[in-house]
């Protein structure tokens, strides 16, 4: 459902990490002038990680705390959100969500690539083998706005990209003409 307050749509663009989130944001915000969140940046950089987690490599993140303050701007709409999770997010903020896919193969030279190693290495390719951000996703928002995308290489983030300014396009049509 459309929210009519909004001058833009929101995106949610998700999936395990490595699966090409950040590549495709910040293309599709030069190419749309939609504004790219990485709510990983956003959370460190307003101080909503708490403790450090050993076992996960990662910090805790404050929920509550980093939704407040991304509220008004969402509402606003013209949003990519970028991030590994999509349980945490109101469904009434999204207009349409996309889940990265990547094979095993890929995602395990991408992750080792980036300095992953041990348990974090096999938690995230578990995760994708999974399909365990796909099917959070589907359970937090309406099934027919949640898309799966292949991402493993140029031509595919070409089409991806290519795929989401339609849709884009659509929305824009859509909402003038109501
Ligand atoms: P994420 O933001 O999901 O963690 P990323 O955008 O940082 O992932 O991408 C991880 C690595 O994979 C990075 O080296 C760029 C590469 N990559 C991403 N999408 C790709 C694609 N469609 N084709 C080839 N390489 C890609």
């Amino acid at each position: 459902m459309q929210h009519p307050k909004r001058a833009a749509p929101n995106i949610l663009i998700t999936g395990t990490p490595g699966v090409g989130k950040s590549t495709l944001c910040e293309k599709l915000s030069e190419t749309t002038g939609l504004k790219w969140l990485e709510i990983s940046k956003i959370a460190k950089e307003n101080n909503c990680l708490e403790e450090y987690d050993e076992e996960y490599q990662c910090c805790v993140l404050d929920e509550d705390k980093l939704l407040d303050g991304l509220e008004e701007v969402m509402s606003c709409g013209g949003n990519i959100v970028d991030y590994h999770c999509c349980d945490l997010f109101p469904e009434r903020w999204f207009d349409i969500v996309f889940v990265l896919r990547t094979d095993n193969t890929t995602l395990y030279d991408r992750l080792v690539g980036r300095g992953y190693s041990g348990k974090k290495l096999e938690d995230n390719i578990q995760c994708e083998i999974f399909q365990t951000i796909l099917e959070e996703a589907r359970a937090s928002y309406a099934t027919e706005i949640v898309h799966e995308l292949s991402s493993h290489t140029p031509e595919e983030l070409e089409s991806n990209l290519q795929r989401i300014c339609l849709w884009l396009q659509q929305w824009f049509n859509d909402t003038n003409n109501q």
